[in-house]
Protein backbone atom coordinates (compact mmCIF):
# COMPACT_ATOMS: atom_id res chain seq x y z
CA UNK A 1 0.00 0.00 0.00
CA UNK A 2 1.19 3.62 -1.08
CA UNK A 3 0.56 5.92 1.52
CA UNK A 4 1.36 9.97 1.21
CA UNK A 5 0.75 12.66 3.65
CA UNK A 6 0.88 16.40 2.93
CA UNK A 7 1.48 18.48 5.20
CA UNK A 8 3.02 21.71 6.37
CA UNK A 9 4.60 19.49 9.24
CA UNK A 10 5.85 16.68 7.79
CA UNK A 11 8.32 16.04 10.86
CA UNK A 12 4.68 14.73 12.74
CA UNK A 13 5.20 11.75 10.68
CA UNK A 14 8.83 10.32 12.30
CA UNK A 15 6.90 8.07 14.25
CA UNK A 16 5.87 5.80 11.56
CA UNK A 17 9.61 4.53 11.53
CA UNK A 18 8.84 2.86 14.53
CA UNK A 19 7.31 -0.62 15.62
CA UNK A 20 5.48 -2.69 13.62
CA UNK A 21 4.78 0.18 11.16
CA UNK A 22 8.46 0.74 11.13
CA UNK A 23 8.92 -3.02 10.36
CA UNK A 24 6.34 -3.08 7.17
CA UNK A 25 7.84 -0.33 6.03
CA UNK A 26 11.52 -2.20 5.99
CA UNK A 27 9.35 -4.78 4.70
CA UNK A 28 8.12 -3.30 1.42
CA UNK A 29 4.61 -3.65 2.74
CA UNK A 30 3.82 0.13 3.24
CA UNK A 31 5.33 2.25 0.98
CA UNK A 32 5.07 6.08 2.82
CA UNK A 33 6.06 9.37 2.06
CA UNK A 34 5.29 12.78 3.89
CA UNK A 35 4.72 15.94 1.49
CA UNK A 36 5.97 19.51 2.53
CA UNK A 37 2.87 21.98 0.99
CA UNK A 38 5.16 24.44 1.34
CA UNK A 39 7.29 22.77 -1.17
CA UNK A 40 4.12 24.41 -3.50
CA UNK A 41 4.14 27.68 -2.62
CA UNK A 42 6.47 30.21 -4.40
CA UNK A 43 6.11 33.50 -2.54
CA UNK A 44 8.75 34.28 -0.15
CA UNK A 45 7.20 34.06 2.67
CA UNK A 46 5.69 30.13 1.40
CA UNK A 47 2.44 31.69 2.12
CA UNK A 48 -0.29 28.45 2.91
CA UNK A 49 -3.36 30.71 4.32
CA UNK A 50 -5.30 33.72 3.58
CA UNK A 51 -8.29 35.44 5.27
CA UNK A 52 -11.89 33.65 4.56
CA UNK A 53 -14.17 34.92 1.71
CA UNK A 54 -17.08 36.57 3.76
CA UNK A 55 -15.15 37.07 7.03
CA UNK A 56 -15.20 35.52 10.29
CA UNK A 57 -11.90 34.86 12.68
CA UNK A 58 -8.86 31.98 11.30
CA UNK A 59 -7.52 31.82 8.11
CA UNK A 60 -8.31 29.35 5.34
CA UNK A 61 -5.48 27.22 3.74
CA UNK A 62 -5.47 28.03 -0.19
CA UNK A 63 -6.31 26.07 -2.66
CA UNK A 64 -3.47 26.52 -5.05
CA UNK A 65 -0.66 24.93 -3.14
CA UNK A 66 -2.52 21.95 -2.16
CA UNK A 67 -4.42 20.96 -5.52
CA UNK A 68 0.17 21.29 -6.75
CA UNK A 69 0.84 18.92 -3.44
CA UNK A 70 -2.12 16.52 -4.37
CA UNK A 71 -1.36 16.68 -8.10
CA UNK A 72 2.04 15.46 -7.57
CA UNK A 73 1.29 12.44 -5.29
CA UNK A 74 -1.24 11.55 -7.86
CA UNK A 75 1.49 11.57 -10.58
CA UNK A 76 3.23 8.32 -9.04
CA UNK A 77 0.36 6.41 -9.08
CA UNK A 78 -2.20 4.90 -12.41
CA UNK A 79 -3.82 3.19 -9.16
CA UNK A 80 -7.14 4.72 -7.54
CA UNK A 81 -6.32 7.08 -4.86
CA UNK A 82 -8.37 7.05 -1.89
CA UNK A 83 -8.01 10.68 -1.02
CA UNK A 84 -8.80 11.49 2.77
CA UNK A 85 -9.34 15.13 3.60
CA UNK A 86 -9.10 15.31 7.59
CA UNK A 87 -11.43 17.54 9.19
CA UNK A 88 -13.48 17.51 12.19
CA UNK A 89 -16.64 18.14 9.85
CA UNK A 90 -15.95 15.02 8.44
CA UNK A 91 -17.82 11.91 8.58
CA UNK A 92 -16.91 9.49 12.06
CA UNK A 93 -13.38 7.14 10.92
CA UNK A 94 -14.38 3.38 12.37
CA UNK A 95 -13.16 -0.02 12.44
CA UNK A 96 -15.74 -0.64 9.02
CA UNK A 97 -13.30 2.63 7.64
CA UNK A 98 -10.45 1.21 8.49
CA UNK A 99 -11.45 -2.28 6.89
CA UNK A 100 -12.35 -0.72 3.92
CA UNK A 101 -9.65 1.38 3.49
CA UNK A 102 -7.38 -1.85 4.18
CA UNK A 103 -7.96 -2.48 0.40
CA UNK A 104 -7.10 0.63 -1.03
CA UNK A 105 -3.68 0.88 -3.34
CA UNK A 106 -2.74 4.39 -2.86
CA UNK A 107 -3.90 6.82 0.23
CA UNK A 108 -3.52 10.44 -0.06
CA UNK A 109 -3.87 12.54 3.47
CA UNK A 110 -4.16 16.11 3.12
CA UNK A 111 -3.46 17.30 7.25
CA UNK A 112 -5.27 20.51 6.85
CA UNK A 113 -4.50 23.43 9.74
CA UNK A 114 -5.87 26.54 11.07
CA UNK A 115 -10.11 26.85 9.73
CA UNK A 116 -9.57 24.26 7.14
CA UNK A 117 -8.54 24.09 3.70
CA UNK A 118 -10.51 26.31 0.82
CA UNK A 119 -13.84 23.60 -0.04
CA UNK A 120 -13.16 23.54 -3.70
CA UNK A 121 -10.37 21.32 -3.33
CA UNK A 122 -12.64 18.35 -2.11
CA UNK A 123 -14.73 19.70 -4.68
CA UNK A 124 -12.29 19.74 -7.27
CA UNK A 125 -10.85 16.02 -6.31
CA UNK A 126 -14.68 14.77 -6.65
CA UNK A 127 -15.23 15.09 -10.07
CA UNK A 128 -11.61 13.59 -10.69
CA UNK A 129 -11.92 9.94 -12.40
CA UNK A 130 -8.64 8.59 -10.23
CA UNK A 131 -9.48 9.63 -7.27
CA UNK A 132 -12.50 8.83 -4.42
CA UNK A 133 -12.03 11.78 -1.69
CA UNK A 134 -13.62 11.00 1.87
CA UNK A 135 -13.84 13.86 4.37
CA UNK A 136 -13.16 12.49 7.97
CA UNK A 137 -13.12 12.85 11.81
CA UNK A 138 -11.18 10.46 14.06
CA UNK A 139 -13.91 11.94 17.22
CA UNK A 140 -16.11 14.50 18.14
CA UNK A 141 -13.25 16.97 19.79
CA UNK A 142 -11.29 19.52 17.80
CA UNK A 143 -7.54 19.30 17.10
CA UNK A 144 -4.89 21.90 15.96
CA UNK A 145 -4.87 20.23 12.50
CA UNK A 146 -5.11 16.61 10.95
CA UNK A 147 -1.44 15.01 11.42
CA UNK A 148 -2.16 13.25 14.64
CA UNK A 149 -5.84 11.94 12.90
CA UNK A 150 -4.08 10.69 10.07
CA UNK A 151 -1.76 8.79 12.29
CA UNK A 152 -4.17 7.52 13.80
CA UNK A 153 -5.96 6.53 10.44
CA UNK A 154 -2.58 4.56 8.99
CA UNK A 155 -2.10 2.94 12.32
CA UNK A 156 -5.54 1.53 12.11
CA UNK A 157 -5.31 0.78 8.29
CA UNK A 158 -2.22 -0.64 7.82
CA UNK A 159 -2.43 -3.50 10.91
CA UNK A 160 -5.30 -5.38 8.89
CA UNK A 161 -2.39 -5.60 6.15
CA UNK A 162 -1.51 -8.81 5.75
CA UNK A 163 1.75 -9.32 7.27
CA UNK A 164 1.96 -6.24 9.46
CA UNK A 165 0.90 -8.50 12.74
CA UNK A 166 2.89 -11.41 13.49
CA UNK A 167 -0.12 -13.63 14.32
CA UNK A 168 -3.51 -12.39 12.00
CA UNK A 169 -5.55 -14.73 14.82
CA UNK A 170 -5.19 -11.95 17.13
CA UNK A 171 -7.23 -9.67 14.76
CA UNK A 172 -9.84 -11.93 14.74
CA UNK A 173 -11.09 -11.75 18.21
CA UNK A 174 -10.56 -7.80 18.61
CA UNK A 175 -13.24 -5.21 19.93
CA UNK A 176 -15.09 -3.32 17.81
CA UNK A 177 -16.42 -6.05 15.34
CA UNK A 178 -19.31 -6.09 12.81
CA UNK A 179 -21.14 -6.86 15.79
CA UNK A 180 -19.90 -3.48 17.76
CA UNK A 181 -19.12 -5.91 20.48
CA UNK A 182 -15.84 -4.82 22.79
CA UNK A 183 -13.24 -7.59 24.30
CA UNK A 184 -13.79 -9.13 27.64
CA UNK A 185 -11.01 -7.99 29.93
CA UNK A 186 -7.30 -10.18 30.41
CA UNK A 187 -5.34 -11.31 32.79
CA UNK A 188 -1.83 -13.24 32.91
CA UNK A 189 0.29 -14.08 36.12
CA UNK A 190 0.91 -13.34 38.92
CA UNK A 191 -2.53 -14.48 40.31
CA UNK A 192 -2.32 -12.23 42.23
CA UNK A 193 -1.07 -8.67 42.10
CA UNK A 194 -1.65 -5.78 44.93
CA UNK A 195 -4.28 -8.10 46.17
CA UNK A 196 -6.27 -8.60 43.75
CA UNK A 197 -6.81 -11.60 42.36
CA UNK A 198 -7.59 -13.08 39.06
CA UNK A 199 -11.47 -14.27 38.32
CA UNK A 200 -11.37 -17.61 39.35
CA UNK A 201 -13.15 -18.85 36.30
CA UNK A 202 -9.93 -18.43 34.50
CA UNK A 203 -7.65 -20.65 36.48
CA UNK A 204 -10.91 -23.62 35.96
CA UNK A 205 -9.09 -25.19 33.21
CA UNK A 206 -13.05 -25.59 31.86
CA UNK A 207 -12.88 -24.02 28.35
CA UNK A 208 -16.82 -23.52 28.00
CA UNK A 209 -17.42 -21.88 31.62
CA UNK A 210 -14.01 -19.23 30.48
CA UNK A 211 -15.71 -19.03 26.64
CA UNK A 212 -19.20 -18.24 28.57
CA UNK A 213 -17.99 -15.85 31.47
CA UNK A 214 -15.90 -14.05 28.70
CA UNK A 215 -18.90 -13.68 26.67
CA UNK A 216 -21.01 -12.13 28.95
CA UNK A 217 -17.99 -9.83 30.04
CA UNK A 218 -17.54 -8.80 26.67
CA UNK A 219 -21.57 -7.85 26.01
CA UNK A 220 -21.47 -5.54 29.33
CA UNK A 221 -18.54 -3.79 28.45
CA UNK A 222 -20.52 -3.15 24.99
CA UNK A 223 -23.54 -1.99 26.47
CA UNK A 224 -21.58 0.30 28.29
CA UNK A 225 -19.00 1.63 25.81
CA UNK A 226 -19.50 0.84 22.49
CA UNK A 227 -20.69 3.44 19.83
CA UNK A 228 -21.63 1.06 17.22
CA UNK A 229 -25.22 -0.28 16.75
CA UNK A 230 -25.03 -4.08 17.28
CA UNK A 231 -26.90 -5.82 14.53
CA UNK A 232 -28.71 -8.84 16.51
CL1 LIG B 1 -9.52 14.90 11.24
N1 LIG B 1 -8.95 17.26 12.27
C1 LIG B 1 -9.01 18.18 13.25
N2 LIG B 1 -8.39 19.34 13.08
N3 LIG B 1 -9.68 17.99 14.38
C2 LIG B 1 -10.29 16.81 14.51
C3 LIG B 1 -10.25 15.80 13.55
C4 LIG B 1 -9.57 16.07 12.41
N4 LIG B 1 -10.96 14.76 13.99
C5 LIG B 1 -11.41 15.11 15.18
N5 LIG B 1 -11.00 16.33 15.52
Amino acid sequence: MKITAISIFPEYFTPLDLSLIGKAREQGLIDFKAINLRDFTYDNHHTVDDTPYGGGAGMVMKPEPWGEAIDSALAETDAPVDLIVLTPAGSKFNQRKAETLASAKHIIFACGRYEGIDARVADFYRTQNQVRVHEISIGDYVLNGGEVAALVIIEAVTRLLPGVIGNPDSLAEESHNELGELEYPSYTKPANWRGLEVPEILLSGNHGAIAKWRREQALSRSQQNSSIEPQD
